[in-house]
Parts: structure tokens; C-alpha cells; sequence
């Protein structure tokens, strides 16, 4: 079932921003336990860890050997294997095409001047444990940071008898360099300062449970981490000539993620909302994780029959959801249109499981209205950039009085001096003291 809102302006916005108080909100007995946690790892380091490890995960954190990584791939389903080959190729081409390349050009006052991209040097993947365990997210993180030229990709993930043979089938695909068994606030705090065995890295990117997300919260600024991601959204925008039976697997596709996700219905027909009503209800019955889907679908999801197609786009960018589908007859039309989103899908044949798995850009998008100024996780997510400046005598001497001006405005009379003492006549001066 979903509730169907005909659009007057009003009333879908009441709608959507009763839908917006999801967002997940900070607890302060979380924050208070992580940051105890952050304070004393960074205190005493891999002791503290351990303790912690024990405490919650009633085992000790430790390296997966190289031979456990490879054991997985040789234990998984072939047809498991070259599914995550091939969704590995395809991101892998993606990232590369969009690498950033150094540049260097000479400026119009006869300098060179440019821009060298490097990778990070060390990189930390968190992969949750539980149901939550995707060899496919391990993919999506770390490809990029590979294509970027990382040195050294660290997978963390919470110990348990068994870890997960997909997601280290994932890991040696993507070309991780080293798994430790480590989860929790514990892990982040371990990647932020280093703890014994445990590197200190530059970003830390990957989700995780409300402590890891406080954690990472909390080590931003002494490490770089990707977004805080909240519960999925698909929100589809179709018309008339849309099948209701596809958009409503679609929105269950996302619902079934989590009882706070949110699935949402743009259209300009009533009849295409009824038909999506009926076929959510139809499939529902025979899909697996009907429970979470019927809440995420009461609470989060709703049907908006709008005037026509440009009220929807409108809808859309206000709503800026991390997944967008267009199921109209010129989906393309409406893409010029289309500001805020995390992802966008084109047509019946596009799907969001086709991006959350093979089509190539990641499936790490920007949640909760952040894609009005965040972007998806990319190969740029891994790359930094540093200018590069080279003038010689020619080229510094006839812009040089202007330097010296702008440092005297300033009072910086030794960086007035910098460039003074190259152009004086003689050797230059040398004061001893
Ligand atoms: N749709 C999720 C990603 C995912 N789906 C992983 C399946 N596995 C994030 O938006
Ligand atoms: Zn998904």
C-alpha cells in the first residue's frame, strides 16, 4: 500500500517534510561512549583497542591472513565470482575515465603554472558486519581508491567466527592490500591515531552502525572521511506511459533496504499511481522482506499526482534524493532540468540495482537532501591536488614592482624583500651578526 497525495503546493510538502524527520538524529549516549572510545585509544592505542574488541565483540581484533582472502574466492559461487569481476571491470573503466590528469601551462605572464593530482597514501574501508556485509559496497569503495593510485587500501571489519566470504572474495578483487578484523567506534578511533598493527590513514570512508557514524564524525579533520550516509531513497518520476509493474519493483527495490528508507512516486497520472498501488501490493506478497517494506513504504514512501512533468522535476531538486529514475516516454528531456540528485536513471531499462551493482558509477550517493552539494563517491573522492609554480629571472623581473606593492600594502615588507633582492644591482648584502 501507499499513499497516494494529489499536489497543490501544499499538501505534498506537508507530505515531504513529515518524511524528512527520519533523518537520523544524534544520540548523546552515543556520542558520549564513542568519544570515551576516540580519547583512549588515542591515549594508549592497541591495548585500548582490544579491550574494547573483547568488551563488544568477545574476541580480539587481528589480520586476516592473504590465505583467508583467497580461500573465500576459491569457496564462492563462480557465477558469484565473475558477477564481481564484472562489476569490478566496469567500475574500474568508469573511475579511470574520469581521472583527473595533472596539468601544467604557461601563464600570461610567461611562467609556468599548474596542477599535479596525486592519491592519497592510505586509505581505510569500514564494512560493517551482519546482513549488512556487501561485497558489492567493497567494490565501490575500494575501486576508486585503487584507480587513484592509493598505496595501501585497509579493510576493517568486525571479528566474528566466520567473516564473510563474499565481501573477502570482494576485497582481493579489488585489490585491497590488507583486511583486519577490527569494527566499531574502535576501529575508526584505531585508523584515526594508529594502534600497534593498526596504520594510522588519510580518509576513512565506508558504512556503518550509529557508533561507527559518530566515530567517523568525530575523526574528520584529523583524518578525511566520505559522507555520513543515511537510509536509502529512490525517488522515481514517471508518466503516463510508464509501467506501473516496474516502478513499483523499483520502489520496493530501495524499500527493502531498511524501515527508513524512502521510495517516492513523482507522476502526472492518477491512473499510473493506482496501477503502482496495486502492483506494490501484488509483488509485496511474494517478496522476502515484505515487513521492512511495507514500514519503509507507510512511513517514507507516498505517491505525488502532480499538474504535469515540470512540477515533478521541480518536486525533485527540492527533494534532492540519492537515487533518481525517470520513467517517462523522453526521459532525456527532463535532464537539463534535473539540479539535485545522487544518481540519475534513464528509462525503463535503467533500473537502481542495475547502478547499486554493474553499471559502473559507484553506488555510494549522497543521502538526505545532501546531493544539493555533495557528489557521489568517485575516483576524485581518493585524489588531492597540489599547484606547481616555476618563473625564472625573465619572467618574475617585469612583474615584480607589482609583487613588491601589494607586500607593502600589506606591511610584509620581507616579502617585498624576497623579490627586491633578486633584482639588486651587485652582490647582495650580507649582514653578519
Ligand atoms: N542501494 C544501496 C547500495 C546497495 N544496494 C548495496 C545493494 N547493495 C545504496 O544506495
Ligand atoms: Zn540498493
Amino acid at each position: 500500500m501507499i499513499t497516494i497525495i494529489e499536489a497543490d503546493g501544499r499538501r505534498e510538502r506537508e507530505q515531504l517534510e513529515a518524511m524528512r524527520a527520519r533523518a537520523a538524529q544524534k544520540n548523546e549516549a552515543i556520542e558520549l561512549a564513542v568519544s570515551s572510545i576516540m580519547e583512549n585509544v588515542k591515549e594508549e592505542g592497541l591495548p585500548a583497542v582490544e579491550r574494547y574488541t573483547r568488551e563488544f565483540d568477545h574476541r580480539m581484533p587481528y589480520e586476516v591472513p592473504n590465505e583467508r582472502l583467497e580461500q573465500a574466492y576459491q569457496s564462492c559461487p563462480p557465477e558469484l565470482i565473475s558477477a564481481l569481476e564484472h562489476a569490478a571491470d566496469n567500475i574500474r573503466d568508469y573511475n579511470q575515465r574520469l581521472l583527473t590528469k595533472t596539468v601544467e601551462w604557461t601563464s600570461p605572464d610567461g611562467g609556468t603554472v599548474g596542477r599535479i593530482v596525486r592519491g592519497l597514501t592510505r586509505v581505510g574501508i569500514y564494512v560493517p558486519g551482519g546482513t549488512a556485509a556487501y561485497p558489492s559496497s567493497v567494490l565501490m569503495n575500494a575501486i576508486p581508491a585503487k584507480v587513484a593510485g592509493v598505496e595501501e587500501i585497509i579493510m576493517v571489519t568486525p571479528p566474528t567466527d566466520n567473516l564473510n566470504d563474499g565481501v573477502l572474495a570482494a576485497a582481493k578483487i579489488a585489490g585491497v592490500d590488507r583486511v583486519i578484523a577490527v569494527g566499531g567506534a574502535q576501529a575508526v578511533a584505531a585508523l584515526t591515531y594508529g594502534a600497534g598493527f593498526i596504520p594510522k590513514v588519510d580518509k576513512l570512508v565506508g558504512p556503518g552502525n550509529a557508533f561507527v557514524a559518530a566515530a567517523k564524525r568525530m575523526a574528520y579533520g584529523t583524518l578525511d572521511i566520505d559522507m555520513v550516509a543515511g537510509p536509502s531513497e529512490v525517488l522515481i518520476i514517471a508518466d503516463g506511459s510508464a509501467d506501473g509493474k516496474y516502478v513499483a519493483a523499483d520502489l520496493l527495490s530501495q524499500a527493502e533496504h531498511d524501515k527508513l528508507a524512502s521510495a517516492v512516486l513523482l507522476t502526472d497520472s492518477m491512473e499510473l499511481a493506482r496501477s503502482v498501488d496495486r502492483e506494490i501490493i501484488r509483488q509485496t506478497g511474494y517478496l522476502e522482506r515484505s515487513e521492512i517494506m511495507e514500514a519503509s513504504l507507510r512511513d517514507f514512501g507516498c505517491a505525488i499526482v502532480c499538474p504535469n512533468l515540470d512540477w515533478c522535476v521541480e518536486l525533485a531538486n527540492e527533494i534532492a534524493p540519492e537515487h533518481l529514475e525517470i520513467m517517462t516516454c523522453q526521459p532525456r528531456e527532463l535532464l537539463p532540468r534535473v539540479k539535485n540528485a545522487g544518481a540519475v536513471f534513464l528509462g525503463a531499462y535503467s533500473p537502481e540495482p542495475l547502478g547499486d551493482y554493474l553499471a559502473g558509477p559507484d553506488h555510494v550517493l549522497p543521502t538526505s537532501g545532501t546531493a544539493r552539494f555533495f557528489s557521489p563517491l568517485s575516483v576524485d573522492s581518493f585524489l588531492k591536488t597540489m599547484s606547481v609554480i616555476q618563473f625564472d629571472r625573465s619572467s618574475l623581473a617585469p612583474i615584480s614592482s607589482e609583487i613588491m606593492t601589494l607586500a607593502q600594502t600589506e606591511k610584509l615588507t620581507a616579502h617585498a624583500n624576497s623579490i627586491r633582492v633578486r633584482f639588486e644591482e651587485g652582490e647582495p648584502e650580507i649582514r653578519r651578526g
